[in-house]
Formats: C-alpha cells, structure tokens, sequence
C-alpha cells in the first residue's frame, strides 16, 4: 500500500509499526494524514498483524495537532462535516479495532495529537514527551474526543484544568495522572513499546478483540454527539478566527470578552 505521509513497517510478523511522516509540520494531521491512517490501520486489522505501534517521526514530536493552516478558514458547517468524518475514519474507528494499537508518543501529543493518543489502546511517553489540549487558546474546543476521552483517562477535574488553562505537562506528569502507562528515555521508547506488544501477543487475539470491546462498551456516545455540535459552533466565533491567526503571526491571541 502507498503512503504520502505514513512510514508502515513491520518490526516482526505480528507487529506493525505506523509512523506519522511530517516533521516539518511536527506531524501535524492534515485530512490526507487522517485518511491515509485510516487506510494503514483498516490494512492490519484485516491481516495476521496482532498489535500495532503509533509514532511520530523526528524527535520533536509524535503529533503537534490537527493541521491549523488546514482548518482555519472552514465554515462552521465544513468544521463539523471535518470532525464527524474524522471521528468515523480514525478516532472511533481505532478505538474499536481489535487489533490493539500503541501510542509511542515521542515529544508533543497536543490536540489532535493527544486526541489520537487517546483513542489507542495503550500509551507510553518518552521522557521528553509534552501533552496537551490548546485549542481553547485557538478560540475552539476539542473536537476529536479529547472533551470526552481525557475525562475518561484522567478524571473530570484533572481534564477540565487541562483543556481550561492549555497547558501541556510533561511525562512525568502524564504518568502521575495515569495519561500514559510508563515512560522511558527517548532512545528507549520503540523497544518498550514492542516489548508491550510481545506480552499482548502471549494472547488470545479473540480473546484481545472482545476485550476491547466490552471495555469500550461502559462509554456512552452521547457526550462525543455533544462535544462534535460545540465544536461546529466554536467555528462561527471571532475568536476562533483570532486564534488561529495569531498562531499563523505568531503572536498572542486577543480574544474579544464574553
Ligand atoms: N498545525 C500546523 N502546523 C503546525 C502545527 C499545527 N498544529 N504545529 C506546528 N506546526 C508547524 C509550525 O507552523 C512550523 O511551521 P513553519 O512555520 O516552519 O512552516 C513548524 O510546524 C515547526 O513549529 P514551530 O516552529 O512552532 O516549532 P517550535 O519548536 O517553536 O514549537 C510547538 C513547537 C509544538 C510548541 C508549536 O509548534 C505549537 O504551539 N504548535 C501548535 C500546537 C497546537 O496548538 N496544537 C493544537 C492544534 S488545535 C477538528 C478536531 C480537532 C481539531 C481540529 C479540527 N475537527 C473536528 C474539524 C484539533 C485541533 C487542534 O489540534
């Protein structure tokens, strides 16, 4: 299969490694990225692959968002047409594979970034790693899960101080929190993740595949319907052309009052 943006490798007969293609753009997710995943990912769910591996490349960054140039100037309507197709193709589409997916999150996981992380299965950080949701300081909200699936990882009050102030924390905070399951140097965090993938091998893959499933079955979809309409409408404000722009100026935002 061919990729613009996807290095696919397999590291063994059963492990897959995934690596987003970017690193000018920090790997940001633009809709070519987010269908070619969809591609990579639908691929080894439909072949004797059993556990497959998420990175970024370079050093700097497993993924620093949604591509902000990308977005900044859809309509409303054309944001929330964006996330339901986003949600469909990779966030819940990988959230419900059977083939468990790692998260290898070398360096920034931010918005998008950290909204991927969080639909895998499993996650582990390079001690360099920095996660975050900014949108809030781009005049938007979350819109690929994070509203709803940090909550569920670290706790309503831990995600609120998170997605209110922007703020990213770093791996040892992550860990702390539960966000990641271990961390380990840079230079160490491909063996730790397919040493987590050689345990879920020892497995049943059924057995794996229905797992997922029943763990996934005690989270409602109500809230991810509410966050995708929230999101349309954070994309017909001023400050969300305010925010972006200033991102582009690289400036601070000035966002008007309530
Ligand atoms: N999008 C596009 N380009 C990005 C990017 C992003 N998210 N992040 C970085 N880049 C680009 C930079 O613009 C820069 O490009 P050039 O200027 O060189 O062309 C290049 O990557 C290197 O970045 P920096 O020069 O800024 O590198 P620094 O080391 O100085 O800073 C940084 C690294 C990660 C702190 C900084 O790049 C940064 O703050 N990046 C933005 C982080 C961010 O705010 N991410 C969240 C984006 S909002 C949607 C659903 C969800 C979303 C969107 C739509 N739908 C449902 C429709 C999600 C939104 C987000 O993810």
């Amino acid at each position: 299969m061919k990729f613009k943006y996807l290095l696919v490798k397999d590291i063994s007969d059963y492990i897959r490694l995934i690596t987003i293609n970017r690193p000018k753009q920090l790997n940001a997710l633009n809709a070519a990225v987010i269908e070619e995943l969809h591609r990579a990912l639908e691929e080894a769910e439909n072949t004797p692959v059993r556990a497959i591996i998420i990175m970024g490349s370079g050093e700097k960054a497993f993924v620093a968002g949604a591509d902000i140039k990308e977005f900044m100037h859809f309509t409303p309507e054309q944001g929330q047409a964006l996330s339901e197709k986003g949600h469909k193709l990779l966030f819940d589409y990988l959230e419900q594979m059977h083939t468990p997916v790692i998260a290898a999150i070398n360096g920034y996981a931010l918005g998008g970034g950290l909204e991927l992380a969080l639909a895998c299965h499993i996650r582990i950080a390079s001690e360099n790693a920095r996660l975050g949701l900014p949108e809030v300081s781009l005049g938007v909200i979350p819109g690929y899960g994070g509203t709803q699936r940090l909550a569920q990882h670290i706790g309503k009050g831990r995600a609120m101080e998170m997605i209110l102030t922007a703020q990213p924390v770093d791996a040892r905070k992550a860990l702390e929190y539960g966000l990641v399951g271990s961390v380990v140097p840079p230079e160490l965090l491909l063996d730790k993740a397919v040493e987590t993938a050689e345990k879920i091998l020892k497995n049943s893959p059924a057995a794996i595949g229905l797992a997922i499933e029943a763990v996934n079955a005690a989270y409602g979809k109500d809230g991810f319907k509410t966050e995708n309409r929230l999101f349309g409408q954070a994309f017909a404000t001023e400050d969300f052309k305010e925010g972006t722009q200033a991102f582009i100026e690289r400036r601070k935002p000035k966002f008007s009052g309530k």
